[in-house]
């Protein structure tokens, strides 16, 4: 099928994915450019679709640039570095990647909890090291049975919980409005904070959550306390954060994504209670093939009838 549009992608795609566009439209990709605002600039009059990775930034003033903009297609559920106020003003339909990723960014969350309550990274470099034929590695800290509090219960926040339950955890959950979910709900963060042995953050990033999880939320979760974060790096503030990792006011944590990514400051990697790895929640083949076609999906039917299956304005 071929659709006599233009689309601009600005992000690398699975190969699959890059195929199917480019068999279907006219394609422009800024990201092999090296300057790319002016490579978007020279085709101004032309776009009619952006098809963009969560964390490329959309602003106000690339869209206001865009007189024939229809649609933003956002590779990711997460859609805070696209300008979604400008876009209902310039008319412009933005979509997100919801549900197709639910499954694999529970599994990361699942496994970075498990993996900073048994040190598996450092008991990794400790057999590389063969330091096992010297002595033993020290005693970890068991997971099962512990309380496992949510931060955000929306569609992923429900899937891990769901796992979760099979490790015979008390779940508990905040988030602005209590759910129709069988977890004790707690209206206050500090609170949860206080009463869990594990906080998961999986809510929206944004201004609205901007370092939801400050000094005060991590003084709560104490010494014992573990912080995972899968959402994104904004909702915590890390600065306290990397204070309260160097002077044990928490004891671990496991996070997939960072403020300013994808610079990770060198006080955090010198730690040695933290599992850090590359905002990796969603990134499978199989899952990114799922997201990288609902993007494709949008387009098409944006482009062709005017409508969308996963719309956020
Ligand atoms: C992606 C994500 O890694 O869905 C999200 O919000 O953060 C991840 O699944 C990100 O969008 C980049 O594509």
């Amino acid at each position: 099928m071929k659709i006599e549009k233009n689309v601009l992608i600005m992000s690398l795609f699975p190969n699959k994915i890059t195929k199917l566009f480019d068999e279907t439209f006219n394609t422009f990709k800024s990201y092999e450019q090296e300057n790319a605002e002016k490579f978007i600039e020279s085709l101004s009059d032309k776009i009619e679709a952006i098809a963009v990775m969560g964390g490329t930034a959309v602003s106000s003033e690339l869209i206001k640039k865009l007189p024939k903009l229809k649609i933003i297609a956002n590779y990711g559920v997460g859609y805070d570095a696209v300008d979604v106020k400008q876009a209902t003003l310039s008319n412009v339909k933005v979509t997100n990647t919801p549900d197709v990723l639910n499954d694999e960014v529970a599994d990361t969350a699942i496994a970075l909890s498990l993996c900073v309550y048994k040190n598996i990274a450092l008991a990794n470099q400790f057999l590389l090291e063969k330091k096992w034929l010297k002595s033993e590695y020290p005693l970890s800290k068991k997971f099962s049975g512990t309380k496992f509090g949510i931060l955000g219960m929306g569609r992923i926040g429900k899937t891990i919980a769901k796992r979760i339950e099979s490790f015979n955890c008390e779940i508990c959950y905040h988030s602005r409005n209590q759910k129709d979910v069988k977890y004790k709900y707690f209206s206050k963060l500090e609170d949860l904070a206080e009463y869990v042995d594990t906080l998961c953050v999986i809510t929206p990033g944004g201004e609205e959550t901007k370092h939801l999880v400050n000094a005060n939320v991590l003084q709560k979760l104490g010494k014992n306390g573990f912080l995972i974060n899968i959402a994104r790096g904004t909702v915590i503030d890390q600065k306290a954060l990397i204070y309260a990792l160097q002077n044990n006011i928490i004891r671990g944590a496991g996070l997939d994504v960072f403020e300013n990514e994808p610079n990770v400051p060198d006080d955090l990697i010198n730690l040695n209670n933290v599992i850090l790895t590359p905002h990796i929640g969603s990134a499978t083949v199989e899952t990114r093939y799922d997201m990288g076609k609902l993007v494709y999906d949008n387009i098409v039917q944006m482009l062709t009838t005017n409508t969308t299956l996963s719309p956020v304005n």
